[in-house]
């Protein structure tokens, strides 16, 4: 197993590798290049540049969050087949610079959705939080705005803000697709690029929906232990895996979060995992928490026996943190919160090496 922690890069963050290098048992970063438009390839010195950056450091470039999927490729236009050599060429590339797994998704539209960016909770700390009246129903755009001005002008990926015009009208253009049509997308997407996963060792890590149900009327399809089985089912190449992020998928209470790992790590599935915790009002809303389960409803020792059960050895980082201590960050992604959760984490997993043995 390898800690690493999220970053940004070209001053896109307001945590430095300094810092992250200062955590103890973080090997690396999760980094991306969320300048360069969603469809482009990544060009080979650019990703040599921020691992040199990175390694110079003393940090590892071995993850990448997220090498992003082009809405035509999650539409099945006949432009597809263009970017997904793109996406291809990219992947050769980052193989070439030594990275070993790319995390991305495919949510239609849009990455995670929250009403508030910045809700005070009753330890005067701020989280992000979810209130599902809140959101469906209104303009996706309108909600774009609105986390962008609470988001200290720090990119939101997945919200970046030349696609918010086109917002409405990519929702009229899903909300007519039936979600079959949406599987078959992932399949064709799967098809093309998996033979090269294999052929470059690369790792693929899907990220699940955020919230894990239906929003905007749009298809969710990464949701639960069902719809991850179909999806696994699609490909069978081992490197077809799982970012298994518990905070995704806890928000629904029916996902019971350990036993899914315990399922999909143990088939050698899980490529990384995103641990938070988050703490539910049901049916729908929820807030974000401190990563130690007292704080929220995940129970953070099982999730970690449960990876540790299963072998597994992939990455691991701390999700979405709370924002303490007056830190001005991009929301959840705070140093200090995240720090605590990196090493109650590590903590959760010595004493799981120690009673193993
Ligand atoms: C992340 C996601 O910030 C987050 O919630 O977990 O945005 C994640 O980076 C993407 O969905 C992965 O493609
Ligand atoms: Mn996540």
């Amino acid at each position: 197993m390898k800690m690493i922690f999220r970053w940004f890069p070209n001053g896109d963050d307001s945590v430095t590798l300094d810092q992250i290098r200062q955590i103890p048992g973080v090997s690396g970063v999760a980094a991306c290049m969320p300048h360069i438009p969603v469809g482009e390839v990544w060009q080979q010195d650019d990703i040599l540049a921020m691992r040199r950056e990175i390694n110079d450091h003393g940090l590892e470039m071995e993850v990448i969050e997220s090498v992003n999927i082009h809405e035509d490729i999650k539409k099945g236009l006949p432009s597809r087949d263009r970017l997904i050599e793109n996406y291809i060429t990219t992947v050769r590339n980052l193989h070439n610079a030594g990275v070993r797994c790319i995390c991305y998704n495919f949510m239609p539209v849009m990455d995670w959705a929250r009403s508030d960016l910045a809700r005070p909770i009753e330890d005067g700390s701020t989280v992000m939080s979810y209130h599902h009246a809140d959101l469906d129903g209104l303009d996706p755009a309108a909600i774009g705005d609105s986390m962008h001005s609470e988001a200290r002008g720090f990119s939101l990926p997945g919200w970046e803000r030349e696609r918010m015009p086109q917002m409405s009208a990519d929702i009229c253009f899903y909300r007519e697709m039936p979600v079959e049509c949406y599987w078959d997308n992932i399949r064709y997407f799967l098809d093309a690029v998996m033979p090269y996963a294999d052929m470059y060792d690369m790792k693929f890590a899907i990220h699940p929906d955020d919230p894990p149900w239906q929003l905007f009327g749009l298809p969710k399809v990464i949701t639960n232990a069902d719809s991850i089985r179909k999806f696994l089912g699609l490909n069978n190449s081992s490197r077809n895996g799982l970012t298994l992020c518990t905070g995704s998928l806890g928000a629904n209470g029916d996902n019971d979060v350990p036993s899914m790992i315990r399922e999909f790590a143990s088939q050698g599935r899980v490529h990384f995992a995103h641990l938070r915790n988050i703490k539910r009002t049901p049916p729908r809303d929820f807030h974000e928490t401190a990563h130690l389960s007292a704080c929220g409803d995940l129970d953070m020792f099982e999730i970690v026996r449960a990876l540790h059960d299963s072998g597994f050895d992939g990455y691991i980082r701390p999700d979405h943190g709370r924002m303490i201590w007056g830190e001005q960050a991009r929301p959840g992604y705070g140093l200090y919160d995240r720090a605590l959760g990196v090493e109650y984490i590590l903590g959760l997993w010595e004493a799981c090496e120690k009673f193993s043995r």
